[in-house]
């Protein structure tokens, strides 16, 4: 990781960011009786949104989502009151917490559980902003399951003719629910299908935050200097099973032990060790600060008013 470059303050800015989303994954694993983690994939969505400004867009996948939330300025109070059907929800209780956004900070909800739409939605806020004249980016993630759709090749076709402000992420975790990705794609990378579309592509480690932070960035730029749209393959690893039901039985241990050990929290942990010069005691009392920042927000969320019928 150490050949690439953030001030501090960034750094510290993503670690915070992968705390928050690992952390309330954590929360949610534990008090519900079924949520969908992103354990292990949080370089991903917390890289790939992490230099979005105020006049972009952010159409973040499902999985990791509060990350997202979290990143574009949204308090920990909102967003585990979306999760818990509160009257401080964005949507006064009509979305759940993960398909959940603010239209107000240009966060697009992804609103129904069914997969893809968000891809060709966020293409058309791409479109949208051209249109008008407007600098902003848009950001998409969506996972490698979602991308064998027809959505995805549609639009990709799209953006390209159009010259579309937008950068495609694929949070590749290797799994649809339980179907491994190297038995549905017909390619090894992703990358290689956007190719196909003359869209500028590449397949980066996902695991790796500086990497992915890195790489978006430069598709950033591309997008916000009119030279269109970027497809970025981030290859990562669902650490677990699909929800918190499932035991993820058909994931072999030893590569749950490769990718464990390749945690990307952990990853960052060792760079600030060893590229900024942190303690590992700053590093827990960061940890530690993070989750009772968490909880302290539950604990006041869980006990306010929630949505009923009458709530406006
Ligand atoms: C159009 C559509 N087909 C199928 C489903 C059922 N489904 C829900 S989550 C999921 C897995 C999607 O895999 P991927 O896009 O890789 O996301 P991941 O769950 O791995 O983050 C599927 C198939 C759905 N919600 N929508
Ligand atoms: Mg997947």
């Amino acid at each position: 990781m150490s050949e690439i470059k953030f001030p501090a303050e960034v750094v510290w800015h993503m670690y915070e960011g992968m705390l928050v989303s690992r952390m309330l994954d954590t929360k949610c694993f534990n008090d519900f009786a079924e949520w969908y983690p992103a354990f292990g994939e949080e370089a991903v969505t917390i890289g790939a949104f992490g230099s979005l400004i105020e006049g972009d867009f952010a159409v973040p996948h499902y999985r990791g989502s509060m990350g997202v939330f979290w990143l574009r300025g949204m308090s920990l109070e909102q967003i585990i009151g979306g999760l818990l059907f509160k009257t401080n929800s964005v949507s006064l209780g009509r979305l759940s917490g993960l398909h959940g956004g603010d239209f107000t900070k240009k966060i697009m909800p992804s609103v129904t559980n069914v997969l893809g739409p968000n891809i060709s939605s966020g293409t058309g806020l791409a479109m949208a902003e051209k249109l008008k004249g407007g600098k902003g980016v848009t950001v998409i993630g969506f996972g490698d399951g979602t991308a064998a759709l027809g959505t995805l090749h549609e639009t990709l076709n799209m953006a390209k003719i159009y010259n579309l402000p937008v950068v495609y992420v694929c949070q590749d975790n290797q799994y649809s629910i339980s179907s491994r990705s190297n038995e549905f794609h017909s390619w090894d990378s992703l990358a290689t299908w956007a190719a196909g579309y003359n869209v500028p592509s590449s397949r980066v480690d996902g695991n790796n935050i500086l990497a992915v932070r890195a790489e978006v960035d430069a598709g950033i730029e591309r997008a916000r200097n009119g030279g269109g749209p970027t497809f970025i393959d981030a290859l990562t690893f669902r650490m677990g099973g699909h929800l918190s039901t499932d035991k993820a039985l058909y994931q072999a241990d030893d590569e749950k032990l490769t990718w464990e050990n390749k945690d990307p929290i952990k990853n960052l942990e060792n760079h600030m060790l060893n590229e900024l010069g942190i303690s590992a005691v700053e590093a827990s009392v960061f940890r530690a600060d993070v989750q009772s920042r968490v909880l302290d927000a539950w604990a006041k969320v869980i006990s306010s008013e929630s949505v009923t019928l009458e709530s406006k």
